[in-house]
């Protein structure tokens, strides 16, 4: 392998990167109730999708379900920062399960435009990556109004009702510049499409990208510390390969890191998903430095002060000290 004399190699840090307030909360959320209630405590699908966060949590206590009704009845269950369908909610009651929501509200958000499009008659069409569990539980507020846009190849095939009663919206976790390609595409072919009320990408997807195209510009590789499933985390990839990175590359954690992937690498590019704690970043750091990519700089593109309330059920025990 060949690298370059040790001056000429950095490290560009992303920032923001890493946990988003969604996530911060959600991740709070199984903690909280595993404090407050005792182990084991339930969790509908990952809780955020981190194979070293469920992992964490598992050793806590945290038992993770694909469906509630593997929940025993009585039980608690946290529900997933992604959002489920009514009718989990409704599983979840008929067979007597706690349950904690820690659906981000910006998920939460998007349910709310869904119902109250289709409850005006509105065909919506959901910009999103099917079966992602954020598009599954939004398609379940409302089946018989949505229809799924999978990507550019989807706008021609798509078949709607009545095209002058046409909305759009998305999954939060998308590519802004692919989704705008989207909706160029859309109103091509349904002029009277309308917007809808507030971006539906929410905030941390979108400062993560802008802060990774600054960095892919200066970097020939840029390392996305995430996992394979992470929505948000893959579209870094993808926008720091458009912006001028020559490769870039998921992975869950250092371990993943290939020597051959610096070879003649002078400036590599480092950023994480929403879902990604920040101590596997570090791993990634420590692991560059070894190999003599110790100059580390952070590149801030936006300032990120958001944060969410834990949820509601899990408050109100918090209070009452139980
Ligand atoms: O990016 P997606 O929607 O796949 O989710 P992830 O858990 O990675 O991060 C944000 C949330 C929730
Ligand atoms: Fe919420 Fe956005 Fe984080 Fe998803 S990525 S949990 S929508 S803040």
């Amino acid at each position: 392998m060949t690298f370059e004399t040790p001056a000429t190699r950095r490290v560009l840090v992303a920032r923001p990167r890493g946990y988003c307030a969604g996530v911060d909360r959600a991740v709070q959320a199984v903690e909280k109730a595993l404090e407050l209630y005792g182990a084991p405590v339930y969790v509908r699908k990952q809780i955020v999708h981190n194979t070293h966060v469920v992992r964490t949590l598992e050793k806590r206590g945290a038992i993770f379900v694909e469906e509630t009704e593997e929940v025993p009845e009585g039980a608690i269950v946290v529900f997933s920062a992604h959002g489920v369908s009514p009718a989990v909610h409704r599983e979840a009651a008929e067979r007597g399960l706690r349950t904690i929501d820690a659906t981000c509200p910006l998920v939460t958000k998007v349910h709310n435009e869904a119902r109250r499009f289709a409850s005006q008659d509105y065909d919506i069409l959901l910009i999103g990556h099917e079966g992602h569990e954020e598009v599954e539980g939004t398609a379940g507020e409302a089946p018989d109004h949505i229809r799924l846009v999978d990507g550019l190849d989807a706008v021609d095939t798509v078949e709607v009702k009545d095209p002058d009663r046409l909305v759009w919206l998305s999954q939060t976790t998308l590519s802004v510049d692919e989704t705008t390609e989207t909706v160029t595409r859309l109103k091509e072919r349904f002029p009277n499409l309308i917007d809808p009320p507030s971006d539906d990408i929410c905030y941390a997807t979108q400062n993560r990208q802008v802060a990774v195209k600054e960095i892919a510009a200066e970097a020939q590789l840029v390392i996305v510390v995430g996992s394979q499933n992470s929505s948000n985390s893959k579209r870094l990839v993808e926008v720091a390969l458009d912006h001028g990175a020559d490769a870039s590359y998921l992975v869950d954690d250092a371990s993943f890191i290939r020597d051959e992937w610096l070879d003649g690498v002078t400036t590599v590019g480092v950023t994480s998903g929403a879902s990604v704690p920040e101590d596997l970043v570090d791993g990634v750091l420590a692991h560059l430095a070894e190999r003599g990519f110790a100059d580390v700089e952070e590149v801030e593109s936006v300032q990120e002060s958001v944060r969410f309330a834990l949820p509601h059920e899990l408050r109100k025990d918090l209070r009452a000290g139980v």
